[in-house]
């Protein structure tokens, strides 16, 4: 249901080394000290997992090995480390649990947004095939109507895998698109609707204002929609990406973020600050430009193959 095993590892190879590596060196033979803390510390927080996150997990980790008397088995010390960070992301519902979810109604809404460039568009693309490829009826919605070649594309794409495909009319705005493709998704036993919409900084208020719309409209043409809302964030900003993830989770209440990039970024530790500080969870991660690159969010075994 998730990538394999060894593709994920290879997608997280550069988190990978510059994290587990560098503990691993890090607790070298001398275990658990104060200096191998502070060290560890400096690890986690550039792996972008946050000063918070990285302070909570260090702590517990510290009282943890003082009280069972570990500190100086690395090998334990680090089983001890991949169970502290499992219980930041590890719930108790299986990543599988969500999609059967996702599919609770008919049509299923889904609004996806973010900045410019995150890879909206791509992962779009990559879902429809997705969800067609396990016998879904897809309609994908371009209400991003600023770029034509983008629309284009994910045209292709939809067509590709048997998705529908609503775009723009010349100078139709992007809340009548999503409107015109959630009435024609309910006519045609569609599935799930994915609408797509034009990146745009959290800061500009009136780009806000025009998603909020787009939401609130989506809901006019089916009540309850969107069902869900899906932040695209990329993991190559780190930090900066959770700043961006707050205020559109004030503004439009995201309920799920899709991390793109992965595989081109050592800050993967941004998945355990999602978690930890945003309370959203992500559900599908991208590691890498090929359709195929994008799956569920599986954390447990993210976590494994963080240390593998
Ligand atoms: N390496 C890698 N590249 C990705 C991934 N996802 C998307 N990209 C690339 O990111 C770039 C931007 O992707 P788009 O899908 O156009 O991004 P967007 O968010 O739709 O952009 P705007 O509509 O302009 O805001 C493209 O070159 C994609 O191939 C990923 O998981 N890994
Ligand atoms: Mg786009």
């Amino acid at each position: 249901m998730g990538f394999s095993f060894e593709k994920l590892k290879a997608g997280l190879t550069k988190t990978r080394q510059s994290f587990f590596g560098k503990v691993r060196e890090v607790l070298g033979v001398g275990g658990l000290d104060e200096a191998t803390l502070s060290r560890l510390e400096e690890i986690l927080v550039g792996s972008d997992l946050g000063v918070a996150t990285a302070e909570r997990v260090l702590s517990h980790l510290k009282e943890e090995t003082q009280r069972s008397g570990i500190a100086r088995d690395r090998e334990q010390v680090l089983s001890l480390l991949k169970s502290e960070i499992k219980s930041i992301v590890v719930d108790n519902g299986s990543p599988g649990d969500f999609e059967e979810s996702l599919f609770a109604q008919k049509p299923s809404v889904v609004l996806v947004l973010g900045v410019n460039g995150t890879g909206k568009t791509t992962s779009i693309g990559k879902l429809a095939r997705r969800f067609a490829g396990s016998g879904k009826k897809v309609l994908v919605a371009a209400s991003d109507t600023f770029r034509a070649a983008a629309i284009e594309q994910l045209e292709l794409w939809a067509k590709r895998s048997g998705a529908d495909f609503v775009k723009a009319a010349s100078g139709q705005d992007p809340a009548s698109v999503a409107f015109d493709a959630v009435s024609a998704a309910q006519k045609r036993g569609t599935d799930i609707v994915l609408v797509d919409t034009a990146g745009r900084l959290h800061t500009k208020t009136n780009l806000m204002e025009e998603l909020k719309k787009v939401k609130r409209v989506i809901g006019k043409a089916l009540p309850g929609a969107p069902h869900e809302v899906w932040l695209v964030l990329d993991a190559t900003v780190g930090q900066n990406g959770l700043l961006q993830a707050k205020t559109f989770h004030q503004d439009l209440g995201v309920t799920g973020v899709v991390l793109t990039k992965l595989d081109g970024t050592a800050k993967g530790g941004i998945v355990l600050a999602i978690a930890s500080e945003l309370g959203v969870k992500v559900r599908y991660i991208g590691i890498g430009e090929k359709l195929e690159d994008l799956e569920l969010f599986d954390p447990e075994d993210f976590v494994e193959a963080l240390f593998a």
